[in-house]
């Protein structure tokens, strides 16, 4: 059900919904954000326009364009700031709204990036662990809403924090 797996998310044909760690603005960007709107095609960011932005900790869904998923999360994740800005309960929120965004429209397979570990700086091991644990939060609230949850790591360290996370 809890999976991680190394590789490229605008790949992944395996769940209904990919998760993009974005930014408020929800035009785009570098990161995974560059890469999903790149693969998903144009029209992708035509709906994204539309939605009004999003704040941090929360998030907004789109459809998947030529993406081989079905469905697009956008969260906004928490620029790291040292740890005393809330960045670990915005980023446990990041998790929690994805996966309320899924249930409310029939998602049972999803996808996650590591949010806010690039660009944001987050530091990986504590956000893995904070991923890990709302995801499971979630799941012990809700046993009956997902059959698959994984997070797709760009890098060999990444996935390695995560596994651990996992395991722990
Ligand atoms: N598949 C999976 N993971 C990826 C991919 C990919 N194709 N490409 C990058 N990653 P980041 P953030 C990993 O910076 O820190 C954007 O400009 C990457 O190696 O994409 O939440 C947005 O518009 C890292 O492990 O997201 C925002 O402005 C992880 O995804 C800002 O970056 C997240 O890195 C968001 O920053």
């Amino acid at each position: 059900m809890l999976q991680t797996e190394l590789g490229d998310i605008t790949k992944i044909n395996d769940v209904e919904a990919i998760v993009n760690a974005a930014n408020k603005s929800l035009m785009g960007g570098g990161g995974v954000d560059g890469a999903i709107h790149r693969a998903a095609g144009p029209e992708l960011l035509e709906e994204t326009k539309k939605l009004g932005g999003c704040e941090t900790g929360d998030a907004k869904i789109s459809r998947g364009y030529n993406l081989p998923v079905d469905h697009v999360i956008h969260t906004v994740g928490p620029i790291w700031n040292g740890g005393n800005s809330e960045e670990a309960a915005l980023l446990a929120r990041c998790y929690r709204r994805s996966l309320e965004v899924a249930m409310d429209n029939g998602i049972k397979k999803i996808a996650f990036p590591s949010i806010s570990t690039g660009v944001y700086h987050f530091p990986v091991d504590q956000a893995a662990s904070i991923a890990v644990d709302e995801v499971r939060k979630v799941i012990s609230e809700q046993p009956e809403a997902f059959e698959l949850i994984k997070w797709i790591l760009f890098d060999e360290e990444t996935k390695a924090a995560y596994d651990a996370a996992l395991n722990e």
